[in-house]
């Protein structure tokens, strides 16, 4: 009868033991028959569990059924387990029952067996498929333990976690780059950051606060770095000296997320191939006058006030490499005119920085202007109107202490720890200007 399933699974591929009794439910990742001896690969998501059937020592009838079976379909095995040289992990499972779980379309529309490489658009077409790739899922697993091992650390250093709304009024990071939806008779936008609402939380006393966010960005170019939505980890905190005491939180929260995908996906990591660099604290900090010497004294034609962008990032990644032996790096002491409205300053220079990882800016923060007047001039100059911030503005009038805080970019980070070549392999269902579906 359709939906009942006969057999309940008792463990996962990678939890055999030799002797015992085990339901194993799975995709049929390959099918092999040599005559008097039949084996199923049998995929599961912690990994690929051999099944083998002698012809003498299983029925008839899962002799013939095995013959049955398609590739990718899902079946349930119940069968004991005994070890084998020639087996993955040395064990194999001898079958007393197989139970049809689903079958599927013979033509696939990619191989999941990783035999055959697919483009990235095919890829991506197909995802519910691509992800069922071993490689694949070890990605979003150590995406997973990034989330953890952020939480982790962020709690345990006081920060509250919170979520704020993704509708919002006005932009944040400049402008123009939102998504304007119609919201009934008003205009409104997808949100681009939390920024302004994590400020906000500053005026309510709670200090230290944190938030997985959804970004979205209406980017025009489809680089290989940007997406229309994206996550990242936001944080803002309180009662700071300047904003060197924000990026003591982010590289104790990087080294920390990287030690920990270090020591808790060992399997993941080595399945793709990728050893991680554990760097030490405090990271280098390299100043905005410096990068721009190294990039001069390195041929590149770089003028003072310009931001970085992707080629200059990259090539200054490889400059700091080379020269220094770091991954990892803070850019520091920005010109101003490089940064959003509500960044503070020192002149003209931004009490803001960039932590670039590998030649590519994975997270921005700094510290904030508190003064509700000085926040005003600066809106201001950035040509921005003043009207559409009231509801931000209000808080900075009753006791706004001095704060700072930062994004750091999960799909950017992932990225470049595994050394993806684009940011949507580290992305589920990416969206782009070309991409909207799946
Ligand atoms: P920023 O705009 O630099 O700063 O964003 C912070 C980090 O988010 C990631 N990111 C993106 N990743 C993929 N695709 C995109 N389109 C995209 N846009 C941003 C990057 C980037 O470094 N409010 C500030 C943060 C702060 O000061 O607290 C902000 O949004 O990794």
């Amino acid at each position: 009868m359709c939906g009942v399933i006969m057999l309940k699974r008792t463990c996962y591929s990678d939890k055999l033991k030799e002797g015992e009794e085990v339901v194993l439910s799975g995709w049929v990742h390959e099918r092999r028959d040599l005559g008097g001896i039949k084996f199923i690969l049998l995929r599961d998501r912690e990994g690929i569990a051999q099944i083998t059937a002698p012809k003498k020592k299983v029925s008839e009838e899962i002799f013939k059924l095995i013959d049955s079976l398609g590739r990718e379909w899902i079946i349930s095995v119940k069968g004991n387990v005994k070890s084998s040289p020639q087996a993955p992990n040395g064990l194999e499972v001898i079958p007393q029952e197989i139970e049809i779980i689903s079958t599927a379309e013979p033509s696939l529309p990619l191989d999941p067996s990783e035999k055959v490489d697919a483009d990235i658009d095919t890829r991506l077409d197909n995802r519910f498929m691509d992800i069922r790739k071993p490689k694949v899922t070890a990605i979003f697993k150590i995406r997973s333990e990034i989330l953890r091992a952020a939480r982790e650390y962020l709690l345990s250093q006081a920060f509250v976690e919170i979520q704020t709304p993704k509708i919002t009024a006005s932009g944040t990071e400049g402008g123009t780059e939102l998504f304007p939806i119609s919201y009934f008779e008003r205009e409104a936008f997808l949100a681009q950051s939390p920024q302004l609402y994590k400020q906000t939380m500053m005026a309510t006393g709670m200090d230290r606060v944190f938030e997985m966010a959804h970004y979205f960005r209406a980017e025009e170019s489809n680089t290989r770095r940007h997406l229309s939505e994206s996550d990242a980890i936001d944080i803002e905190m309180s009662f700071i000296e300047n904003e060197e005491d924000v990026i003591y939180i982010l590289e104790n929260l990087v080294s920390h997320i990287l030690n920990c995908v270090n020591k808790n996906k060992k399997n993941e990591l080595s399945l793709l191939g990728i050893e991680v660099n554990i760097p030490s604290t405090p990271f280098r900090r390299v100043n905005y006058d410096q990068a721009i010497t190294l990039l001069q004294e390195g041929g590149f034609n770089v003028r003072y006030g310009e931001d970085l962008g992707t080629e200059t990032e990259k090539a200054l990644g490889n400059i700091v490499k080379e020269k220094y032996g770091d991954d990892l790096y803070f850019l520091t002491k920005y010109p101003l005119s490089t940064k959003p409205f509500y960044t503070n300053f020192d002149g003209e220079i931004a009490r803001a920085f960039d932590l670039d990882y590998k030649g590519v800016e994975i997270s921005s923060g700094g510290q904030r202007i508190h003064n509700v007047d000085v926040l005003k001039t600066r809106i201001k100059e950035k040509g921005l109107p003043v009207t559409s911030f009231e509801a931000y503005l209000k808080p900075f009038r009753f006791g706004m202490p001095p704060h700072g805080g930062f994004g750091l970019g999960i799909d950017r980070l992932l990225m470049q720890m595994l050394n993806l070549e684009n940011i949507r392999e580290g992305v589920l269902f990416p969206h782009d200007r070309r991409r909207l579906e799946p």
